[in-house]
Order: structure tokens, then sequence, then C-alpha cells
């Protein structure tokens, strides 16, 4: 049973108990049916109060089901809000914890609602690419008003139930609990009390009842939608719900709530909604590793220490100190310590000068932070972060340190990019204590962690820094060891493409605009300049040595032959005027392509976007099947997850994989077979994994192998 009724003298209390948050699937919508219907049957209940167990009110709707022949199974949530707003009996509902989505659509179709203090409310549908679907694009403006409540479903986000409360003639919360352990007593005495008004006369009160207008009209609904519009160029949800509001605002209640379905059922199904959906699934299922029970016990991380005091290594500091985590951050040299301080405050300033953080807290954060120069002070850290000059031999250094020096139990992490996790390991006699945490840059604002799982490192290490990189606010992703992990393999072939574009005719300028018009939010040519063309030059010259069969265009090396790393010095792939960061395309850099494709013989061709974009983007899905063959990757939705948090891949699209499946594997393999006939690609390359072929033979998709 997912919904529990109690008797509480007259008053019938219904609580939807469906762990973890009580979402709304068909077993919960059947069962509040019967409960209710019970309710108004039995001449003993004078009232009725639903309310939520555990940690929510409800999050809405179940997503597990969307896409499901559930999802469409009556009752649908709309014919349970109708139900209960049709009830003879006053409804209340007790709000605490959080009331999302279907949930709050829920609360508004009782007829009165008290909440308790610090309950988080939204309508978070636009975040999965839907407008409200059960009435609340009808009720929420009539409780609240049109601006606020359109607000509210264009962003999305969180909102205190205080701050709702306070909004002048709101009528969605009657009242503000006491706290949110009297909440539920308040909601009796309340359903009491109204049992009595209406006995007495008084008709229920219904949202659907109430005017809904805004005084501005037609004008008010222009600018926001410009507005919207402008805001949310990928995605039509924000865009619906300005024309259901309005909805609202011209026409009978019923029939707004039927506009609202007919736009929830069709945002159901575009491409915008399945990759935001899948997002979500994803990003919570890379926190599951196959072979790690749940309940794994952790170690605890009360203090870190990050070895480096680099760029790499004060951003990393920053995420713990920002999680209130103390941090000692080691250097080799007074000079170098003062300038990963100095970089680290600046940043820190700067954000303090934005207004995006409070002094005392800037204090505070770097109250947390004890800078040294000796490894005995890092001794007694549970959690150390190596951020050291890319150089396996410098690692070796430090890491027999920390063999020599950190506590038993430990955990010891290397951020390296590029380099073997075991061989850094097998520098220690403890490599089950040995993980790779490999953050991007800038560390402190980008959201992926690739947590790289070396051949013996403990399953409890491996839980621990799954959990501690969700306490500093990363999406965390497992990878196995391999050359560049999951995201920098895979961006070495989109990389090779684009160069290889360049020398069959294709300008750096088109190559970018073409993929940034997919989505991306830079070309990989303005990305080289913005991290430094000299990076992937080092890295190609170590190649060279270890992989002498691979082939990269020699444009992206001819460039930094002539000293133009990108934007710091001032040239790259692009001109830039002093101090902007404006890609203006370089005469110098267009002479440098021609006169390398004459020395190759090539005659430039015409490349259309379509193909620029099917090379890149087919690139990373050969690489990816190839990872997760390897099982580098434990499932394809990892992979897109690490695109979308790490590497600007289009979020309306969803990862590589989930939008390899939309085109059609069998489309994909095709484009492949074309690119393999193009004499100066890697034809090699362009050969379907074996993961691709053994999919395509059995039709079916990468999502197939997601948990
Ligand atoms: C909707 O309501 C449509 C209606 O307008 C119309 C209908 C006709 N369903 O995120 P967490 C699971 S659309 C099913 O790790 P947190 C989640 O998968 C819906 N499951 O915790 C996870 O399970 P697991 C509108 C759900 O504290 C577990 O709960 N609602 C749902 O970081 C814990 O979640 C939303 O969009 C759900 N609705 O964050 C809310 N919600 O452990 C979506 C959660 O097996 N949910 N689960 O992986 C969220 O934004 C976050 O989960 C929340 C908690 C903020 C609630």
């Amino acid at each position: 049973m997912t919904v529990r009724c109690t008797l509480q003298g007259d008053v019938e209390v219904i609580a939807l108990d469906n762990p973890p948050l009580n979402s709304l699937g068909l077993d919960t919508r059947r069962e509040l049916v019967a409960a209710l219907e019970q309710a108004q049957a039995d001449p003993d209940v004078a009232a009725i109060v639903l309310t939520g167990s555990g940690r929510a009110f409800s999050a809405g709707a179940d997503l597990h089901e969307f896409g499901s022949p559930r999802a469409g199974q009556e009752p649908g949530l709309a014919g349970v809000i109708g139900t209960m707003e049709r009830a003879s009996k006053p409804v209340v509902a007790a709000l605490h914890g959080l009331a999302l989505g279907g949930g709050l659509e829920l609360a508004m179709g009782c007829h009165y609602r008290i909440v308790a203090p610090g309950t988080r409310v939204a309508l978070p549908e636009v975040k999965l690419g839907l407008l409200p679907g059960a009435g609340g694009t009808q009720r929420l403006p009539r409780a609240i008003g049109v601006g606020p409540a359109l607000d509210l479903m264009v962003r999305g986000e969180q909102v205190a139930a205080e701050a709702l409360v306070g909004i002048p003639e709101q009528k969605l919360f009657d009242q503000l609990a006491r706290g949110a352990d009297t909440v539920l007593d308040e909601a009796v005495a309340l359903a009491r009390s109204a049992s009595r008004r209406h006995a007495a006369g008084a008709p229920l009160p219904r949202l659907r009842d109430l005017p809904c207008g805004h005084p501005q009209g037609d004008a008010y609904f222009q600018s926001a939608r410009d507005a919207v519009r402008a805001a949310n160029r990928n995605f039509p949800a924000p865009l619906q719900c300005v024309d259901a509001v309005e909805s609202a605002t011209r026409e009978p209640f019923d029939v707004g709530l039927a506009h609202e379905r007919e736009r929830f059922v069709d945002l159901m199904r575009t491409p915008q909604s399945l990759a935001l959906r899948h997002a979500f699934m994803a990003e919570r299922s890379a926190r599951k590793i196959p072979d790690v029970a749940p309940d794994t016990a952790q170690r605890t991380i009360a203090k870190v220490a990050v070895i480096g005091a680099g760029t790499m290594g004060g951003g990393i500091a920053m995420n713990f100190l920002n999680a209130g985590i103390p941090v000692v951050m080691l250097e080799s040299s007074q000079q170098a310590l003062d300038r990963g301080l100095a970089t680290l405050r600046r940043n820190y300033e700067a954000q303090v000068g934005k207004g995006k953080l409070e002094p005392t807290r800037y204090a505070q954060r770097m109250a947390l932070l004890t800078p040294t120069l000796g490894y005995a002070d890092v001794a007694d850290a549970d959690l150390v972060i190596e951020a050291v000059f890319e150089d396996l031999g410098v690692k070796e250094q430090v890491f027999r340190q920390l063999d020599a020096v950190m506590k038993p139990g430990a955990i010891l992490a290397s951020n390296t990019s590029t380099l073997d996790l075991n061989t850094i390991a097998a520098f220690t006699r403890r490599p089950q204590d040995v993980v790779g945490m490999h953050f991007f840059s800038p560390a402190n604002v980008m959201k992926l962690l690739e947590v790289v799982r070396g051949g013996g490192t403990g399953r409890d290490v491996l839980a621990t820094v799954m959990a501690v990189g969700g306490r500093i606010g990363k999406i965390c992703v497992v990878s196995g060891v391999c050359d560049g992990f999951i995201g920098n393999r895979m961006i070495e072939q989109y990389t090779r493409q684009a160069g290889f574009l360049i020398d069959e005719g294709c300008t750096p300028d088109q190559v970018d605009k073409a993929i940034e018009a997919f989505g991306f939010a830079m070309g990989p040519f303005r990305m080289g300049d913005l991290a430094g063309n000299d990076i992937g030059w080092a890295i190609r010259k170590r190649r060279a040595i270890e992989k002498p069969g691979v082939r990269f265009s020699k444009t992206a090396d001819l460039l930094c032959a002539m000293g133009r790393f990108g934007q710091k010095t001032g040239a790259g792939w692009y001109d830039y005027a002093p101090g902007k960061r404006d890609a203006v395309p370089s005469r110098l850099v267009l002479d440098m392509i021609e006169r390398h494709r004459a020395e190759l013989g090539l005659t430039p061709r015409p490349i259309d976007d379509e193909e620029i974009v099917q090379r890149l983007v087919y690139a990373l899905v050969n690489e990816a099947a190839r990872i997760l063959d390897e099982k580098i990757a434990s499932r394809p939705s990892d992979i897109d997850m690490v695109y979308l948090a790490g590497y600007g891949f289009p979020l309306h699209r969803g990862g590589p994989l989930h939008y390899a499946d939309g085109v059609g594997l069998s489309n994909v393999a095709k484009a492949m077979e074309r690119f393999a006939q193009n004499p100066h690609d890697d034809a090699g390359f362009w050969q379907p994994a074996p993961l691709l072929r053994r999919l395509l033979a059995g039709h079916a998709t990468f999502a197939s192998l997601n948990d």
C-alpha cells in the first residue's frame, strides 16, 4: 500500500506513504481515490487531511512511469485532483519538506492548505521539458497572481513556502504552521473548524473559482513571451507555460485545463523533454556502482589535504572550503604557496565583489584553510588530493611521500587527467586507498568529477569519494583506467576530426559555428584558444612516442610553432584584441592552413554543417562504444553525463549516446561507412565499434544497456 489512512476523531488523515518522496504513480493515484471515496462515504468522517509520510509531502508525478502505459492509465493525476476538489467534505493539505510539481498541484486541489516552515515548493516541470500538467498552470496564477506564478513555473526553482506566504493577498496557503512537528495537528484542527463552518452553510473554497487576470493584459504577456523566448532558446516548455497561463486569464477554468493537458502531452513527446528526463535519470544512475552496495561503509572525511597550489589545486581546495571542510594546502616553495593563496583569494574576492559571496562567509572559508610547506601537516588528513604537474616522475615523488606520512586509512587521490592510475597506485604500499579524482577546470565551477577506479581501489574508498563528491556539489561518474579516462579519451577523437575537417576545406570558424549551432557551448577551436593550445601540443608530442600510429592534422602543431597558444598569448586559431575575448578569424592562420593543404596535395572541398556535426559527434559515439565494451564506463548514461556535465554537450540533446539513439544507430553507422571512404580521414577509426555492430544486429539502442 502506498497510502495509509487513520481516523483522528472525526477527521480522516490520508497519508501518502510511497518512499522515498511520495511520487504519485498509478498505484498511489488509485489508492488515493479509493481512500477519498471511502472517507466521503463514512458518516463518522467530517473532514479529511492529506499529508505525506517521511521527508516530503510529495515530489510530484512518478518520473519512472513517464513513457510507460501506466502514466496514461486512469485515474490520472488531474482526475484525482478533480475528485478531491469536488469532495463534499473539507479536504486540508498539510505540507512539509517538499511539495513539487504534481505534489503541489495535488495540494492546490484541496480546499485548504497549511504549510510547515521551511517547506520547499516548486513547479519544476520545465526542468524536465514539460509544463505543469495537472492544473498547475490554471490554479497557481489564481492563488498567487499571474506574475509570481509564471515566474515560478518558468524558472522551475524551489522556493521556501515563507516567500509565497509573504505575497500580498495570496490564497495558496491558508496558514503557516508553527513547526514541522505540529503541522499535522494544526491541519486536523483546521479541518475540524472548516467542517463546522461548512456545516453552517459556508461553501468549500476552491482555487478554480477565483478570478485570474493581469492588470496589463496583452502587454504583460507580450513582454513575458519575449523574455522567456530569449532566455530559453532550445527549450519549448517555458514558452508553453506563458501560453497556458495566458489561457488561464482568458478562458473558463475547464477550457484552460484542457489546453494545459494538450500542451503537456505534446511536450512529453519532444526530443527536449526526452533529453532532460534522460539527463535527470542519468545523474542519479551515475551514483550507483554495479558492484558497490549502496550501504557500503564509508570512511569519515573531516579534513582534506591538497598537494599543489596551482590553478587546479586552488580550485579543488575551494570546493571543500565552500562545503565547510577544512583544507591543508601544500606546496614545495613559499613563493608557489603565496602565489596559489593569492589566486584563491582573488577568486573569492571577485565573488564578493559581484555580491555572490558574503564577506563573512569569505572570512569563514579562508579560516578553514591552512597553507603549509611540510608533509607532516597533511599526515592526519582523511583525504589527500594530489594536483601537481602532470608528469609521472613528479607524481611518483609525491605518492611515495604520501605513502610514508599519511595516517592509515587515509584516501590518496590523484587529479591526473592522462596518467595511468595503477602505476601511480604502485608507488604506494596501499593501492586499496588510491583513487583518481579528475576535476575539470575551473575546478571550483565545473560540475563534473570523474572518479577513477584503479585495479586495486577499495569499494569503501569508491563509495566514500562518490559521497564526498556529492557533498561538494559535483556530479560524479566512475571511470575505469585507460588513457584519458572517459571524457578526454573521447574528446581526442572529436578533436582529431576537427583537425581533419580543417585540412579538407573548413575554416576554424566554420567548424566552431556549426557545432555551436548544434548547441555546444563552444566549438573545438574557440575552446582550444581558451584552454591553451600548448596543452594538446604537449600531449601529442608524448603520444607521438607512445602511440606512433595515431594520426592528427598537423595544423594544430603548426599553430603552436607560430607561438599561437590561444587567448593567453593574444593569438591562437583566432586573433584577439588586447584585453578582449572576442575570437576574430585570423588571416595568418588561414594562410597557414592553405599552405598545409597544398603540401598535402589536398584540394579544399565545400563541407556542409551537417557533415561537420556528424563527424564530430559520431567520433564521440564510436569511441564511447569502445569504452563501454572495455567496461571503462558502467553504462551508456554515465558517458552522456560526462559529456553534459563536463564538456558542454547540449543538454537539450541529452548526451552523445542518447542523441545517437534518437538519430537511429543504423543512420549513424551509414554515416560512418561514408566517412570511412574519405581518403583523408582515419578509415580504421570509422569501422563501427564492435558494440555498435552488436546493437545494430540486435536492432537495439544504447538505452537498452542502461539500468
Ligand atoms: C510532474 O509532477 C508532472 C505533473 O505536473 C503532471 C502529471 C500529470 N518520481 O534526487 P534524489 C527519486 S513532473 C520518481 O537523489 P535529492 C530519485 O530518482 C515531476 N522518483 O534526492 C531518487 O531515487 P534513487 C515534478 C523520484 O534529495 C530518490 O527519489 N517533480 C521523483 O537530491 C531521491 O532523489 C520533479 O521534477 C519523482 N518525481 O533531491 C521533482 N523525485 O535513489 C524531481 C525523486 O532510486 N525530483 N525521485 O535514484 C527532484 O528534483 C529531486 O529528486 C528532489 C530530491 C529535489 C525531489
